[in-house]
């Protein structure tokens, strides 16, 4: 039901933006796994008009509120996902939404996961597309990883607003 909504949505989402306007991709599903290797739920990324919007699906995190980001290397080699390297930055920013010097293209505000391990909720970065070729696509030198860390970003200090350990780790690739 839920689904058909959301199909119902972009749709009318897409006729509103007077056919075609703008690019649109097939939504990317992408796996979230944890540094032990298992799925803690999936990421569907889709472009929208501004930007991409990230419907978030995931449990078994620790409550509270946690930072997410793309960062630049489609790698996640758990157990500490280092691998992935810093955010997406391809306009040379700082880190963070409020940083006068920022933010980098793939920082975004944090999320917040309820008693129960689980959340639910959409993201959106308007600085990022997944149209191919452009230098702030997500699958832009081979894609990007999306990165949930154990604490919130505190949306200022370089490099990655003090977020902590980064706990799920999903591959964002063409
Ligand atoms: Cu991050
Ligand atoms: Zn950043």
């Amino acid at each position: 039901m839920k689904k058909r909504v959301c199909l119902f949505l972009s749709f009318a989402a897409l006729l509103s933006a007077g056919a075609f306007a703008y690019y649109k991709s097939p939504a990317k599903v992408v796996t979230l796994t944890d540094a032990k290797g298992a799925s803690v739920g999936t990421a569907t990324i889709e472009q929208e008009k501004k930007g991409v919007e990230i419907h978030l699906s995931v449990s078994g995190l620790a409550p509270g509120e946690h930072a997410i980001h793309f960062h630049q290397t489609a790698s996640c080699v758990a157990p500490d996902f280092k691998s992935a390297g810093g955010h997406f930055n391809p306009t040379g920013m700082h880190h963070g939404l409020n940083n006068p010097a920022g933010p980098h293209a793939g920082d975004m505000p944090n999320f917040t996961v309820a008693a129960d391990g689980t959340a639910k909720t959409t993201i959106t970065d308007e600085r990022v597309t997944l149209e191919p070729g452009l230098p702030n696509s997500l699958f832009a030198n081979g894609g990007t990883a999306l990165i949930i860390h154990a604490k919130a970003d505190d949306m200022m200090n370089d490099p990655a607003g003090n977020a902590g350990d980064r706990v799920a780790c999903g591959l964002i690739v063409p």
